[in-house]
């Protein structure tokens, strides 16, 4: 496992804020900073514990999934209570860029990101990037006497009857992506609700978070979850040895997590500090601490050994800016057509 050190501490001084390592920028401090984190909760805690130390801005967070995130953001529209919006799909973030809800900003470290992980305009900006898959557990694969699944379409068999979960699209930004993921390919909207219908008596539950079924298929609960890969292989860092990743040869999905300063934030220098700050390599670097082996877009970061190379993986061209303006309408379809969003 590799281990990194943040580096740097930050002075804080009079009304700025500067010395952040690696980064020349320095913005007006304003007290505090609420992020809106996405990722997992251990990679939120490590992400505000240490921008709070390299800063001095008292900094809290609420993890929240992106649909979620979505909503809430929707509520508070007019009195916001967040100021960055911190990871999860980059379809979440243009999707709230169509309501009105994220104020462009370009940051100068988003410099050393590629352009296509990254918005123009500054709508929003990649901070690392993950492939979907599945998240197999071999030993209940066996006893139900299948091979193991190699294509979108084998998960159709009436042999995984029950014995499939993954997140609902309206809640999560995991499930919206394997959901626009069917769409790209098999070429319309209308196919890819097809597939989600015929998929739905297979799935014995849909979660209201992307990474919760795979310690369900980890426990023997189900034969397949659908989730991000690195999210299974966190799951196998953890001690579930009978799970095994794999990428439907039909061509899979991917995400650019990605992060936006919210409209009318209450402190957006700070906003504008954090995503400085999460661009950088140094920070970047911290996410395999906390088994989070997404790819970082900085690319002088860490990439963690368990990464996966996903230039390896058949992906299907996934086209973040039409899915995020289809996000509202397309998870309302599925839940009036496929399945209600959970509860809980
Ligand atoms: O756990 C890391 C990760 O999979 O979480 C995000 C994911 O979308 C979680 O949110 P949802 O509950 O909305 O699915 C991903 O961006 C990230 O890679």
């Amino acid at each position: 496992m590799i281990r990194r050190k943040v580096a740097g501490s930050v002075v804080l001084s009079g009304a700025l804020v500067a010395g952040l390592a690696g980064t020349a920028v320095a913005q007006e401090a304003e007290g505090e900073l609420v992020v809106l984190c996405t990722p997992q909760e251990q990679w939120c805690v490590r992400m505000v514990e240490e921008f709070q130390s390299q800063t001095g801005i008292p900094t809290s967070y609420v993890r929240m999934s992106s649909g979620e995130s979505l909503a809430r953001l929707r509520a508070g529209a007019e009195a916001p209570e967040f100021d960055v919006w911190w990871g999860g799909p980059a379809d979440g973030q243009i999707a709230a860029n169509e309501e009105g809800l994220i104020e462009p900003y370009i940051s100068p470290n988003a410099a050393v990101v590629a352009d296509e992980q990254k918005d123009a305009d500054g709508v929003w900006t990649g901070v690392y990037v993950g492939a979907l898959g599945l998240c197999v557990n071999t030993k209940v694969i066996e006893d139900l006497g299948l091979e193991m699944p190699e294509t979108w379409d084998d998960l159709l068999d009436p042999a995984y009857e029950d014995n499939i979960a993954m997140a609902h699209p309206a809640s999560s930004g995991t499930a919206y992506t394997t959901f626009y993921t069917q769409v790209l390919r098999l070429g319309s909207e209308e196919a890819a609700m097809e597939y989600a219908k015929a998929l739905h008596p297979n799935i014995l539950q849909y979660t209201k978070s992307g990474s919760a079924s795979g310690p369900m298929a980890g426990r023997g609960e189900i034969a397949v979850s659908i989730i991000f890969s690195h999210d299974c292989i966190a799951n196998i860092d953890e001690g579930f040895e009978d799970l095994a990743v794999v990428f439907p040869a039909d061509g899979t999905g991917y995400e650019i997590g990605a992060q936006a300063l919210i409209a009318n934030a209450p402190h957006p220098n700070n906003a504008k500090t954090w995503i400085d700050w999460a661009l950088q390599a140094d920070t970047q670097s911290i996410g395999p601490e906390v088994r989070a082996f997404q790819l970082p877009t900085n690319p002088e970061a860490e990439v963690s050994e368990f990464a996966v190379d996903i230039s390896q993986v058949n992906l299907v061209d996934y086209d973040f800016q039409a899915a995020g303006e289809a996000r509202t309408r397309l998870t309302q379809q599925f839940e009036d057509e496929v399945a209600a969003a959970p509860e809980e």
